[in-house]
């Protein structure tokens, strides 16, 4: 058994690990983050560990808003980890810019200690699309019960927008600077929406000076994040441990490629940022756009497509010749279409290299992963592409078949009594109950879902239409058909 990963021993990793490039113990906390899964770990914590030899007060303060796994597992390795880039010559890393492990219910007063700290410069977040708690209409749903907790001013909130409220509020009281606040998730115009959510969440607890402070200091830039960044398996484990030579908790893999593209107004922190290789633009809707869907609505597509026809990863479902085919004129024929000019964007040669990152044989991006939180998904990654095609006149039976095999994702989980991992599981396992095979009839019961569908979509003909013909084909005899 080797030893641990930490500070302690990482002199005695192997000769070709990249390690940190500079002085760890001269970093100082000025960056908190919410949410430190997998992606953020593979992606901002990366971009820091970039950034920390030229600025040294930009290290992380992680804040777990449940789970204690990671303190327990980054705790005894004083925060370092390993980040494998999977790749033909893949290349692994130590990272070095998380200094603290927080779980918020174990330590409510560390975490607002950090968030009213006067070297705190960014917060960021990736909880996921359901953790904005917002409602269809993109404003923060009141009647969430988790929102509702947090709106009666709890010792420890539950939700990210709850916690940022009242930081923000602790800081304004203290006349302290704002500090920049970075949703990274995968929602179109996520700045503008988390700013949104907070105003709203201000009002309703009757906090008016606190909404306009808000509103008139804290900048939430908007940002579009990408980095294919499989689960860690045991697969990893192993791998990791005979790269590093030393054993790591919890590594961390993802693709070589990276992105990060963020609004300009990041103010004093935008030079650190922008040297550590994030684009800096005045409009980043055109790239989270594209990549929403194309990347994202492919892939959510791929993966309810591919378990049907028994495909277990992304690199195998692209392996089917018949639905490569059929993603790639989903992408260049229906999506492209709904993308208008993409500034500085050659929309062409982004889907051959979306296409080509899928493909990455050195990557095992498991389908059911991205099958999760369906109902957070797809309105974001399909159905607006949906609801503009049909405003313009645009065919929808290709961007129907993707929202019809989730229906049957759906039926057939609920069906074998399999839990199914998303917000809605309930009501999701219900309607899948509820289904007798009918495609008009099934298809019609999950439209009716006012959180999923916008009602002229649902009430669409033309589009009901192509779903239920979708639906009779991927569950019928020959679901290949569906692909024609
Ligand atoms: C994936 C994304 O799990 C999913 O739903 O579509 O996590 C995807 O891999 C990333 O957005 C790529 O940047």
């Amino acid at each position: 058994m080797s030893a641990r990963l930490s500070e302690a021993t990482l002199a005695q990793a192997k000769a070709e690990v990249v390690r940190p490039a500079y002085d760890r113990a001269a970093t100082r906390i000025g960056w908190l983050h919410f949410g430190p899964g997998a992606f953020h770990r593979a992606h901002q914590a990366f971009y820091a560990d970039r950034m920390l030899a030229a600025d040294p007060g930009l290290a992380i303060s992680a804040v777990s808003l449940r789970s204690d796994d990671l303190r327990q597992a980054l705790g005894p390795q004083d925060g370092l980890y390993s980040l494998l880039e999977r790749e033909a010559e893949p290349r692994l890393r130590v990272i070095g810019s998380i200094q603290e492990t927080a779980t918020a219910p174990r330590d409510p007063a560390a975490v607002f200690a950090r968030l009213t700290d006067p070297g705190l410069r960014v917060i960021s977040a990736t909880v996921t699309e359901k953790g904005y708690c917002l409602t269809v209409a993109d404003d923060l749903d009141e009647a969430h019960p988790d929102v509702l907790h947090d709106l009666a001013g709890p010792p420890c909130p539950r939700t990210l927008t709850g916690w940022l409220v009242e930081g923000l509020r602790r800081r304004m009281a203290a006349g302290l600077p704002a500090p920049a606040v970075l949703s990274c998730d995968n929602l179109a115009g996520n700045g503008g929406k988390l700013r949104r959510a907070v105003r709203q969440f201000a009002e309703a607890r009757g906090e008016a000076d606190l909404a306009r402070w808000i509103a008139g200091e804290v900048r939430f830039p908007d940002s579009m994040v990408d980095s294919i960044t499989p689960a860690t398996d045991e697969a990893l484990r192993a791998d990791v441990a005979r790269r590093l030579g030393l054993s790591d908790a919890w590594p961390v893999q993802r693709e070589g490629f990276t992105q990060w593209v963020v609004e300009d107004r990041l103010g004093a922190e935008a030079p650190a940022f922008a040297e550590a290789g994030v684009i800096l633009t005045g409009d980043v809707a055109a790239f989270e756009r594209a990549k929403l869907r194309l990347l994202n609505g492919a892939h959510s597509t791929l993966a309810y497509v591919g378990l049907r026809l028994g495909h277990a990863t992304v690199a195998q479902a692209m392996a089917d010749r018949k639905l490569a085919a059929f993603v790639e004129a989903l992408m260049r024929a229906d999506i492209a279409a709904s993308l208008g000019p993409a500034a500085g964007l050659e929309v062409d040669g982004y889907i051959g290299d979306i296409l080509a990152r899928f493909r990455n044989p050195a990557i095992a991006h498991r389908l059911s992963q991205i099958a999760w939180d369906g109902s957070q998904k797809l309105p974001i990654r399909l159905l607006r592409t949906i609801g503009e095609a049909r405003a313009a006149g645009r065919p929808v039976a290709r961007l129907a078949v993707g929202v019809a095999a989730w229906m049957l994702f759906v039926r057939d989980q609920a069906m074998a009594g399999v839990p199914i991992v998303d917000p809605l599981a309930e009501t999701l396992a219900d309607l899948g109950r509820a289904c007798d095979g009918d495609p008009t009839g099934d298809t019609r019961r999950f439209l009716a879902l006012t959180s999923v569908f916008p009602r002229d979509l649902a009430g669409d003909g033309e589009f009901g239409a192509a779903l239920a013909r979708a639906y009779g084909r991927l569950s019928g005899g020959a679901p290949r058909e569906a692909l024609a």
